[in-house]
This record gives C-alpha cells, structure tokens and sequence, in this order.
C-alpha cells in the first residue's frame, strides 16, 4: 500500500466515523463500523497518472480537429478503438448516420470500451471525442469559420478515459465499466445561423447511444460525463440536469474529489443548466448521469471555449490529475 492509498484509506475511515456520529445525531440507528467499512479500506485506488492521460490527448490532438466527415475524425476513430482494445476493452462501434441542423449527413462513430462485459453491476463513463467544426466563438471574425483543435472540448475527457482503461486493463474494479466515446456532440450550429435550432442538434451521437444502447437493455448504477475537464483554473460546480438527474451521484464524487484534497477544483455549490450529453442519457437510457463540466451560474465554460486557442496549451495536467483520480477512485470503491 503506497503512501496515498494509505492516506485514502485513513480519510475514509475518518469519514465512516464522522457519518455514524452525525446518523447517531439525527436519532437514527448509529451504525457500528461493518464489514462494509472494512472493505473500503481494503480497496487499492490504482494510481492515476496525468502524463499519460496528457499524452493521449496530444495523439487525439496530433490527427487534427476531429470534425466528422474529415480524415482526421476517421484516423481518430481507428485510434481510440485500438487504444481501448491494447487496453483489453471488448470494444463495440456505433456507426451512424445523423442528419445535423442544417442537412449535412454526418458519418459518426460512437465507441464503446467495455470491461468485464459479463458483470452485471456497471458503471458507465463517458466523453465526446469529436471536435468543433468551427471557431464561432473567436474574438477575431477571420476564424470564427476555423475548425477547433478541441483539446480541452473534447480530447481531455477521452484522454482521461484512455488513462482510466489502461488502469481497468491492469487491475479490474468490481463492477463492469464502459468507456462510452461519444461522437456528434459539438455540431450545433454555428452562431451566425439563421433558422430554428433545437437543442437536438447537441450531443446527436449520445442521443442515438442512449436509444439504441450498445447493448439491447443495458444498464449502469450511473453514469459520469467528461467535458473540458483539462483547463487551467477549472473549477467544477453542481450542474443543473446532473441535479435533478442524479444529485447523489454529484454527492459521490464531490466528496471523493474532497477527500483527495481536489475541493479547491470541486467546489460545493450550484453552477447553470447545460446542454450536453448527459441531458439525453438521463432522458432517453434513465441511468443517472452526471456532467463534471467546469460552468459556473451563467458563467463560461473555459477563456478558449470554440476558439482556435483550445489547443494544447489550454491544457493543464493538475486538472486532469484532480479529475481523473477523482473518477478512478469513484471507479474503484463501487461494491
Ligand atoms: C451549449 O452550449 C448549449 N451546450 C454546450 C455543450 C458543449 C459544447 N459541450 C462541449 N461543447
Ligand atoms: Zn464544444
């Protein structure tokens, strides 16, 4: 047991204390340290590594914006899917076509990572892994028609997952994981588009995912969504859908996050509303799904949110390190 397990181990007996004494308080049955805590304390959170999680952002990165219909978005594909299976994924392929706001037919790829597929219990993770066909929301008009590189939009979230299946690969957890690489999320129109828009056109590949699961009646515990958890001065608040979805899921992984020392990044408060992913899991597949999204109460997502600037220097690998032990410790200590 290294010096972090042995510290996780120790604040989760502090808080196995804490949380009897506070139950004892509110008159119901105080709880006697059960076998229950014991085998928290047995659990080995493996170790979380941000250089290699930083690193397969870069590859994401390295193919060039990750815009479906393009080369690159294709190569991309072919990369995530061999990452996952090196890693002893059983990977399944969505392909689909999914008609955008304005007509265009787009070839997209959902990718699904599954560990221990045969295990019943599962825990379901999931990011976008396209890219921003355009910069809309550059300062300089010149590009605002620019694809993004989308490192933090996008490769952060995966570039977490890819390190969290190598660590799966290594040392099972309990329960089944899926690794579920979403793709479609970033094509709602452009903000000099004219017509009706829908929020529909947001998060196209999780809408087809959470009706069509990769797996007919598949279900999870929860779910945990990935976006822009990779930029510098992150902070993460409670977002709204993840509230009404599954406001115990946001309480599991906040105190984990606390535990770690990471509150300074997941900060106990509410943030805003946003349209992303975990919106349509939550609606159409009914796992409850949370989005650890850096948005504060109508505030912006990150300074280079659908500029050319999200490239690799929007990246900061403390954040990454904060979110992805957070998630694998989450991972982990599910029974
Ligand atoms: C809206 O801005 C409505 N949704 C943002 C979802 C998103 C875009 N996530 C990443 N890029
Ligand atoms: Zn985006």
């Amino acid at each position: 047991m290294n010096r972090n397990h042995f510290l996780l181990s120790c604040s989760c007996l502090l808080f196995s204390l804490l949380s009897c004494s506070n139950q004892g308080n509110a008159g119901k049955q105080p709880l006697s340290a059960t076998a229950a805590d014991a085998t928290n304390l047995s659990v080995v959170v493996p170790a979380f590594n941000a250089d290699s999680a930083y690193r397969y952002v870069d590859e994401q990165v390295a193919f060039g914006p990750r815009v479906p219909n393009t080369p690159a978005h294709k190569a991309c594909g072919n990369y995530l899917a061999d990452r996952l299976k090196a890693f002893g994924a059983v990977v399944t392929n969505q392909y689909i076509d999914l008609p955008a706001y304005d007509g265009t037919l787009l070839k997209a790829r959902n990718i699904i990572g599954s560990f221990n597929p045969e295990q019943k219990k599962r825990i379901a993770l999931f990011a976008h892994w396209d890219s921003r066909p355009w910069a809309d929301a550059d300062p300089d008009p010149k590009k605002q028609y620019t694809p993004v590189a989308g490192a933090n939009d996008g490769a952060s979230g995966v570039g977490i997952l890819l390190e969290i299946a190598r660590l799966l690969g290594a040392q099972p957890a309990t329960l089944g994981v899926d690794l579920i690489l979403l793709d479609a999320e970033d094509y709602g129109a452009h903000q000099d588009y004219q017509g009706a828009h829908k929020e529909e056109y947001w998060g196209m590949g999780a809408q087809y995912w959470a009706r069509n699961p990769h797996r007919p009646g598949y279900n999870a515990r929860f779910g945990i969504l990935l976006d822009m958890v990779g930029g510098f001065d992150a902070r993460f608040h409670y977002e709204g859908y993840s509230r009404e979805y599954a406001s115990s899921i946001n309480r599991k992984v906040w105190r984990m996050a606390k535990q770690l020392n990471h509150a300074d990044r997941f900060v106990d408060r509410n943030g805003g509303f946003v349209t992303d992913d975990h919106l349509f899991v939550n609606r159409y597949a009914g796992i409850p799904t949370i989005d650890i999204i850096p948005y504060s109460d109508g505030g912006e997502f990150f300074a280079h949110w659908h500029t050319v600037k999200d490239d690799m220097s929007a990246i900061d690998k403390q954040t990454l390190q904060a979110v992805g032990e957070t998630v694998t410790a989450v991972v982990y200590n599910e029974k």
